[in-house]
C-alpha cells in the first residue's frame, strides 16, 4: 500500500512569562520568517499553520500574583492559563491526525504542549536542553517558570498538586534529558536520587551523542505510545545558536544535532514535538531561528538521498 504521508499542524505559543529576559515571545514569528514551512515540506510531510494562541502582553499582568502556597512563580497565573489553552490544541490536532509542532515561547509552555500529547496516551519525553527544568516554585533560583516545566509534568514535591493542564502527565522511567550543562543544586539532588535519565554534555564527550540519543529514545519509549521531543534552543552551543534567554558555553554542535534530529526520524516514535527559547532580539540574523528549521526538517525525516 501506499505509505501515509505525516502531516504537521505548527501552533504557536508566544509567551514571555516564563524567563527575564523579553523578547522570547517573538520566537514563532522568527521560526516562521526561517522558511519553517519550506523546511518541512522539503522534508515530504504536509504542514498547517494554527496561528499563534492569544497571549496578553506581560505589561498587562501582575508578575507577583500568587497564592502563599505556590512560593516563587512569576507570572504563575498567565502560565496556566496559556497552557491550558495549548493542552487543548495539541490534544484536537492529535485527534484530527496531526502531528503538533508547538512554536515557543519560553520553556514553560511544554507544560501545556506535554499534556495535551498526553492526554489520551501513556508516553514518554525527551527533553534536548543545557538544563533540567526541574525546579519547584520553592528550589527555583529566579522564580522564572521556565526553570520548572519538567518538574511539573512529572509532579515533583509542590507540582505534585498542579490540577490544571492535565499535569501531571509523566513518569520519570520515561524521560531522558540530553545535554546538561547547567543544573541546580536541588536538581541535582532530584536528578540522583530518580530514575529520571539524564546524560550530561560530559557524558557525551565520552560515549558519542549518537549513542546517548539511541538510549534516550530507548527510555522514552520503553512502553509508551510514543514520546514528545522538547528541543530548547540553548541545547545547541551558543556559537551557532546565541538568539536563546540563557545560554550556556560547551553546547552540542551542528552536525551532532541534526544527527540526533535525524535519528528521532528514523525511530519513528514521534507523537509531539516544541521548539522554545528562541529570541529574535538576542540573535544573529535570525540564525537562532533559522537553525530551529533544519533542525524541525531533520526530525521530520529530510532526506538527503
Ligand atoms: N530554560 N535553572 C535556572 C532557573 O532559573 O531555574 C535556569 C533555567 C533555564 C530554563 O532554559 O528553559
Ligand atoms: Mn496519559
Ligand atoms: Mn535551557
Ligand atoms: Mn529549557
Amino acid at each position: 500500500g501506499e505509505e501515509s504521508r505525516r502531516s504537521v499542524r505548527l501552533i504557536g505559543a508566544p509567551t514571555d512569562y516564563g524567563q527575564d529576559r523579553r523578547g522570547v515571545d517573538m520566537g514563532p514569528s522568527a521560526i516562521r520568517y526561517g522558511g519553517l514551512s519550506d523546511g518541512l515540506a522539503n522534508a515530504g510531510v504536509d504542514t498547517q499553520d494554527a496561528g499563534d494562541l492569544l497571549v496578553p502582553r506581560a505589561e498587562e499582568r501582575d508578575p507577583e500574583y500568587r497564592t502563599p502556597s505556590e512560593g516563587k512563580a512569576r507570572f504563575l497565573r498567565e502560565t496556566e492559563d496559556v497552557c491550558g489553552r495549548l493542552s487543548n490544541e495539541v490534544q484536537q490536532s492529535l485527534a484530527d491526525g496531526h502531528t503538533p509542532l508547538v512554536l515557543g515561547g519560553d520553556h514553560s509552555i511544554a507544560i501545556g504542549s506535554v499534556a495535551g500529547a498526553a492526554a489520551e496516551a501513556d508516553i514518554g519525553a525527551i527533553w534536548f536542553d543545557a538544563h533540567a527544568d526541574l525546579n519547584t516554585p520553592t528550589t527555583t533560583p529566579s522564580g522564572n517558570v521556565h526553570g520548572m516545566p519538567l518538574a511539573a509534568l512529572l509532579g515533583v514535591d509542590e507540582w505534585a498538586g498542579v490540577d490544571w493542564a492535565n499535569a501531571p502527565s509523566l513518569s520519570r522511567e520515561n524521560v531522558a534529558i540530553v545535554g546538561l550543562r547547567s543544573v541546580d543544586d536541588d536538581e541535582r539532588e532530584l536528578l540522583r536520587e530518580s530514575e529520571i535519565s539524564a546524560y550530561t554534555m560530559s557524558e557525551i564527550d565520552r560515549r558519542g551523542l549518537a549513542n546517548v540519543v539511541e538510549e534516550a529514545l530507548a527510555v522514552a519509549g520503553n512502553g509508551a505510545e510514543g514520546y514528545h521531543v522538547s528541543l530548547d534552543l540553548d541545547w545547541l552551543d551558543p556559537t551557532i545558536a546565541p538568539g536563546v534567554g540563557t545560554p550556556v558555553r560547551g553546547g552540542v554542535n551542528y552536525r551532532e544535532a541534526h544527527h540526533a534530529m535525524e535519528q528521532v526520524a528514523e525511530d519513528g516514535g514521534l507523537r509531539s514535538m516544541e521548539m522554545v527559547e528562541v529570541n529574535p532580539t538576542l540573535d544573529q540574523h535570525n540564525e537562532t531561528a533559522e537553525l530551529a528549521v533544519e533542525l524541525a526538517a531533520s526530525a521530520f525525516g529530510k532526506r538527503i538521498l
